[in-house]
């Protein structure tokens, strides 16, 4: 084969639970997403709201046969905290418990290791109430939910994940109105981070200090590539790396943060309030394994006016976005695809982050109306075979050179639910009818089934 993989490659997708599972009402207490539907439905949602998905919860076991049928060795879940755990506090949920533990318990079954990720943008509604992520008190809550899990389900789930993408969060809850509960302030931004990262290796602690697998979390890592060489763009893609990458990678892998990032708040009056034992804590829990999400890069050039020095504090002060010309675009989510940014993270993860064991834990191309392309009774989805291939020789071309990359997981296993457009935009290998609830694979299942049996492809 032209492209073959490492030994034991891990083939497989992501989901998470409010994208997927739906039957929340009654069995499952609320989070911010239920309030922020009920707020805004038709905002970026057009009426359709996280209660039913793809009912995974009902399906579970007709989507694992599927998941192994197209040749998944890991699948990547999200516990839902609010189910587990109704209010974030307080008395376990009997039925949650049975439900996660069916589907560990049959994913093992047909041979598909489960990675188990804590939080997915999903914060109980109740917490969210006192603070969310500012107030430390939801770190303490976040902390026994963490133990909770572990003891429940860590005698078979062997890798885990602290949190998805946690400046999703921070970007959309605090800086640009995009998720509950909709501030901008970025002073409550950079608070958010911090604490997430706290809550994030008091976790870690946890897990390694009574369990025997391995810890990491999910990055969205979005390469800053500066529009130029000349020093300005360098320094307004080095301030945008800061923010928006290091400021939880480097805490993660390397347990501090970048010094030139505590200078540049410091001097504009930004630190977050922290605790005296928070140093030490990051520094000495560290991450076993990274989840790498990938859809695009950034691309950002020196600012063309100087920011408004009466206005609030923005991360955008330092840096203007870049549209390079003639870039490739995914019209449907406006987001540019550049494959080579594969390839440029792991380089970076070698050589910078003493190439900590990594995988691709996201990405994916979300398509509108695929129903276009049916043909014979299944989508004929093309143009996600080459994209996913397009950026498997990337990856390829990183492990050649020696990157610890371990896996590829697509985002996503069968369409479902999203956070900015309800079902607009279709990721999965199997779709989905709204309807009946029926799956379909599509081209591609088959194209990533063979893929997988061979662990490579020509
Ligand atoms: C990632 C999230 C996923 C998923 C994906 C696709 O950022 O981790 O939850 O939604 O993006 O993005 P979207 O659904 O917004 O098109």
């Amino acid at each position: 084969l032209d492209y073959q993989f490492p030994k034991d490659f891990w083939w497989g997708s992501a989901a998470s639970a409010t994208q997927t599972e739906g039957s929340t009402n009654g069995i499952s207490g609320a989070t911010i997403w239920d309030r922020w539907y009920k707020e805004a439905p038709n905002r970026f949602f057009e009426g359709v709201g996280p209660d039913q998905t793809s009912d995974f919860y009902h399906r579970y076991k007709e989507d694992i046969t599927n998941m192994k049928a197209i040749g998944h060795n890991s699948f990547r879940l999200s516990i839902s905290w609010a189910r587990l755990i109704p209010g974030g506090k307080g008395d376990v949920n009997d039925d949650a418990v049975r439900f996660y533990n069916e589907v560990i318990d049959e994913l093992l079954n047909q041979g598909i290791e489960p990675f188990v990720n804590l939080y997915h943008f999903d914060m109980p509604i109740e917490l969210q109430d006192i603070g969310g992520w500012e107030n430390r008190e939801v770190i303490e809550a976040y902390a026994d939910y963490a133990k909770i899990a572990f003891d429940l389900f860590g005698d078979r789930v062997k890798t885990w994940f602290t949190f998805n993408e946690p400046i999703v969060p921070v970007e959309g809850g605090y800086l640009y109105d995009f998720h509950y509960p909709n501030v901008v302030d970025a002073r409550r931004a950079i608070q958010v981070a911090y604490n997430t990262m706290i809550a994030h290796a008091r976790a870690v602690k946890l897990y390694h200090e009574a369990q025997d697998g391995k810890i990491g979390i999910v990055l969205n890592l979005t390469p800053s590539y500066p529009r130029s060489q000349n020093p300005a763009d360098l320094k307004a893609a080095h301030i945008c790396d800061l923010f928006f990458n290091r400021s939880f990678l480097d805490p993660a892998v390397l347990g501090e943060y970048p010094d030139d990032l505590i200078e540049l708040l410091e001097e504009h009056g930004q630190l977050p309030e922290t605790k005296v034992d928070d140093k030490d804590l990051l520094k000495n829990n560290i991450i076993d394994i990274l989840g790498v999400n990938y859809y695009q890069p950034r691309r950002v050039k020196a600012k063309e006016h100087l920011p408004n020095p009466y206005a609030p504090f923005m991360p955008d002060w330092f840096f203007d976005n870049y549209e390079m010309p003639g870039r490739k675009m995914n019209v449907y989510r406006g987001w540019e695809i550049y494959e080579k940014g594969i390839y440029d993270i792991m380089i970076n993860l070698k050589e910078n982050y003493g190439n900590i064991d990594s995988f691709i834990s996201e990405n994916g191309m979300g398509v509108q109306n695929e129903e276009r392309f049916i043909k014979d009774g299944r989508i004929e989805d093309d143009y996600r075979i080459d994209f996913i291939k397009e950026h498997l020789k990337w990856l390829h071309k990183a492990a050649e050179e020696g990157c610890n990359v371990k896996g590829y997981h697509l985002w996503t296993f069968m369409d479902n639910w999203s956070w900015m457009n309800a079902y607009k935009n279709r990721y999965g290998f199997f779709s989905v009818d709204l309807e009946t609830g029926e799956r379909t694979a599509k081209k591609s299942a088959e194209w990533i089934a063979e893929v997988s049996k061979q662990n490579g492809f020509n």
